[in-house]
């Protein structure tokens, strides 16, 4: 199947809300929804989870986007209108569930950020695994003037990002972040002009694509679970890793490419 049908039969199963592309080995998600800010509305939720559920085997990185001049103003908020606790739970496990695809998928996900990344939209940024930010973006938490809470997974990932303290803030004062703000406090670790982001993030996939699949297994899957465990723990389990990793052909082909003067130098950049 050529990569424009294999396109086609993705975006199939994908509300209109969302669109997808592949361009060779990177599939790319965009929020599509720009006249409601890409506001997540169940379907559009639901329909991330597919399309992490989905992922065509060549595909080997995800870039995530938004249409129109922001990323996204988060939760729907029309849809919110009268739950009940048990339905709550529920909503707030749909985005979980679909944000653990992001995070704990198969390849790793590079998104791009500019206007609003705002609640329910900053959590979405959260579960990738490289953010890069144009100078357009900005960051808030504005759960709690409205009288909710995060339901997005924010409470985990956030505080992993910034602190607790600096999630406090957010939530309790309604301060909003600029674009040079989240990159000096780790919201981002890339920070671009307008209208650059795209093409750093696709350059920053396609860099990704390129490593060992054990690499990329290691680094999204072992890396943030060595993370929370105890230190003893943490060194047994990456001594497992390291080693796994370096046993695999790839990594056996790159090192003998390295010592035999065909492997690249590590650049400054
Ligand atoms: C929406 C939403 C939305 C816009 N739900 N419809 N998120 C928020 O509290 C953010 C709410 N949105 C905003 O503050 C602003 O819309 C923005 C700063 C993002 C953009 O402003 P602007 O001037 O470009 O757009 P707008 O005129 O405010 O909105 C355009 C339309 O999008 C308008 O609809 P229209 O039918 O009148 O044209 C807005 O109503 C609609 N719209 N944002 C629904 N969020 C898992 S828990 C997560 C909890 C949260 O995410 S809480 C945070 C919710």
């Amino acid at each position: 199947m050529s990569a424009r049908e294999s396109s086609h039969s993705f975006q199939a199963q994908l509300p209109a809300s969302l669109t997808a592309e592949i361009v060779e080995k990177i599939a790319v998600l965009r929020l599509n929804r720009p006249h409601k800010r890409n506001a997540l509305d169940d379907e559009t939720v639901i329909g991330i989870d597919a399309f992490f559920s989905a992922l065509p085997e060549t595909v080997a990185a995800v870039l995530l986007a938004g249409e129109g001049e922001h990323f996204s103003a988060g939760l729907d908020l029309s849809e919110l209108q009268e739950r009940d606790i048990s339905q709550g739970i529920e909503h707030s496990r749909l985005w979980h569930r679909a944000f653990e695809k992001i995070q704990f998928g198969r390849v790793p996900v590079v998104a791009v950020l500019h206007g609003a990344v705002v609640g329910g939209g900053l959590e979405l940024a959260a579960a990738a695994h490289v953010r890069v930010a144009e100078r357009s973006a900005y960051y808030a938490l504005p759960e709690g003037s409205r009288g909710i809470y995060v339901g997005g997974g924010g409470s985990v990932r956030l505080p992993r990002l910034i602190g607790v303290a600096r999630m406090m803030d957010m939530m309790l004062t309604g301060r909003t972040y600029s674009a040079e703000e989240g990159q000096a406090i780790g919201l981002t670790t890339y920070l671009v002009e307008p209208g650059r982001g795209l093409a750093k993030g696709l350059e920053l996939a396609q860099r990704i694509a390129q490593n060992a699949p054990l690499t990329n297994f290691a680094v999204t899957q072992a890396l943030p679970r060595i993370a929370e465990m105890a230190p003893s723990s943490g060194y047994a389990v990456e001594a497992l890793m390291a080693s796994i990793a370096q046993a695999d052909p790839v990594a056996k082909g790159r090192l003998k490419d390295f010592l035999e003067k065909r492997g690249p130098k590590v650049a400054r950049e």
